[in-house]
């Protein structure tokens, strides 16, 4: 079994957990209140585009088949920026000076430290984890909609054709990937991977419930 396959069915449950997450189940019935959803679009702004240096962190460590694939990415990540401000500008979501919630910031920093000081097999896993991440969400909300949503952009950008695409090719490259791999660093792969799908679960969980540094400054 492949390396991808493997960790999808060992992580099955968790997985599914995350599908069925109540902040995705109410934007697919469309119920779900707007200041919730622009949590996580405030909160998802700033993570796409920290995710760029992240993507610039991995290109020197990439191998040369893959530089060109994670440069358009890089592009493309900017040309998401733009869609997240169209749709904050159209339902009056203020994305100026939006501050990293204590989640978005760990995940953010998980990104960045994995890429700059881990082998490129780890950073392209937790690559194709979160991008994989998006897909199958974005999926559960999509097939279960019976009406549009006013988010539907959102919902269609990570549904497409092309953005499947792209992760059926990453999941391909990082089977190979595995395969090359010795069995330690197979071993720091998977647990990538569960770190990347934690963080995922947990931005939901942010996005769902609000999460501030404020509690940060509460005294227990
Ligand atoms: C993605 C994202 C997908 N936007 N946010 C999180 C928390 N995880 C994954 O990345 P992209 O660049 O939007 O395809």
């Amino acid at each position: 079994m492949g390396f991808v396959s493997e960790q999808l069915k060992k992580h099955e449950k968790l997985w599914q957990q995350m599908c069925d997450h109540p902040f995705l189940r109410e934007t697919a019935a469309g119920i779900i209140p707007d200041d919730r959803f622009s949590n996580w679009l405030r909160q998802d702004y700033v993570f796409v585009r920290e995710a760029i240096p992240f993507l610039a962190l991995l290109i020197p460590k990439a191998p040369l088949a893959h530089r060109k694939s994670i440069s358009e990415t890089l592009v493309g990540f900017h040309q998401e920026l733009e869609l997240f401000e169209k749709m904050a500008a159209e339902h009056g979501v203020d994305l100026t000076d939006v501050v990293p919630t204590p989640t978005n910031r760990g995940y953010i920093n998980f990104l960045l430290t994995t890429a700059a000081i881990e082998p490129y097999e780890a950073g392209f896993t937790v690559l194709y984890t979160g991008e994989k991440a998006y897909l199958d969400s974005w999926m559960a909300v999509k097939s279960a909609q019976k009406s549009t949503s006013k988010w539907q952009a959102f919902i269609d950008h990570w549904t497409s054709d092309g953005f499947r695409q792209w992760v059926d090719w990453l999941g391909a490259e990082l089977d190979l990937l595995a395969e090359q791999a010795s069995p330690a660093l197979r071993e720091r792969m998977a647990e990538r991977f569960l770190d990347g799908l934690r963080y995922e679960i947990q931005f939901w969980n942010m996005a769902y419930q609000g999460e501030s540094w404020e509690s940060v400054h509460t005294q227990i």
